[in-house]
């Protein structure tokens, strides 16, 4: 067996965030990478977001796994070694699915990659008790890193799995941005397995992003958290307010942090006072919603094939299985 985490990313983080929070707070409107929802304490959170009864792209996914890994099984039986990578593996409680399904009946190799180095260690220790006999490498890096990795593995067949909607928090040209660099980090033949969630009721949208035990509130004023904690900022949480909004038209699902008053912010790591007027807004998230269009136009602007749509029981969620052409 074989268990090991490499970590690049957390320190070349710290230099990049002081660089994405000034361009992000002198820009109008004032926008902050999602990407920094996600230290130790939003990764936290968001285990806790996938729980909640109204976040239902969590359950969906997890009704699709059960429900198609025999399926999703076929398209590997006549493969001699299958490594399933995991991009944003998060707690990896629902690739579990797949594993133990797959582990006996194929030879496997799991490389959990997340930005959170706590998310990793975890999911390493859990699958090491779990399934003991799966070989496993934990890799602690962002999503481009990680298909920088991807590259070194040339001659295995590899099911990437690019799960929970986490391609919605792009939006529709860095999405084409991704898979054009996914396609390239993969050879002819290889999977992917891609989470979308799908236009719906708008208000089981907006319901899932403004939860009534107020964790989803939690998790992006936690943004404005850590800018004071490692960036000496002095963000005064209480005069800010969260608002999530969905747009049925463009299917954006945006979260915004909404200055209460006017004031003025200073961080210490840059040396620099940001000004707020009163209901100023800093957008924190955009979580798009799509139709099968997009999504049948995503894969032939990318040049992959989609071989199969797994949909859950209320269609509100489908993990889109698609080839290199
Ligand atoms: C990780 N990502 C796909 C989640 C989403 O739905 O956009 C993050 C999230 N934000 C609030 N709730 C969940």
């Amino acid at each position: 067996m074989q268990a090991g985490v490499r970590g690049e990313s957390e320190k070349k983080e710290k230099g990049e965030i002081a660089e994405d929070v000034l361009k992000g707070l002198s820009g109008k409107p004032k926008k902050l990478p999602s990407k920094y929802l996600y230290n130790d304490e939003g990764s936290r959170l968001f285990e806790e977001i996938m729980d909640l009864k109204e976040y239902y792209p969590a359950r969906c996914e997890f009704e699709i796994l059960k429900d198609s890994k025999d399926e999703l099984l076929q398209y590997l039986k006549n493969d001699h070694e299958v490594y399933v990578v995991d991009l944003g593996a998060g707690n990896g409680i629902k690739t579990f699915i797949l594993l133990h399904y797959f582990h006996r009946r194929l030879p496997l190799k799991y490389l959990p990659i997340d930005i959170s180095k706590l998310a990793i260690d975890e999911v390493v220790q859990k699958l090491k008790l779990k399934i003991p006999e799966l070989q496993i490498e934990g890799i602690n890096a962002d999503y481009f890193e990680g298909l920088e990795r991807l590259k070194e593995l040339k001659d295995v067949k590899k099911l990437v799995l690019f799960l929970g909607s986490n391609i919605g928090n792009f939006n529709i040209r860095e999405a084409i941005e991704f898979l054009n660099h996914l396609h390239k980090s993969l050879n002819k033949d290889d999977l992917v397995l891609l989470g979308f969630d799908l236009k719906k009721n708008p208000v089981t949208i907006r319901t899932a992003y403004n939860d009534s035990k107020q964790i989803t509130e939690k998790f992006n004023f936690n943004i404005l958290k850590r800018i004071n904690e490692e960036l000496g900022g002095n963000f005064d949480l209480k005069k800010f307010m969260f608002y999530p909004t969905y747009d049925p038209h463009t299917g954006e699902m945006k979260s915004f942090l909404i200055s209460k008053e006017s004031q003025s912010v200073y961080i210490k790591a840059l040396d620099k006072t940001f000004s707020f007027d009163t209901w100023e807004t800093i957008q924190t998230e955009c979580s798009n919603k799509y139709s099968l269009d997009v999504i049948i136009d995503l894969a032939e602007k990318t040049n992959f094939q989609i071989e199969n749509n797994f949909f859950d029981s209320n269609h509100y969620f489908v993990d889109s299985l698609w080839k290199v052409k």
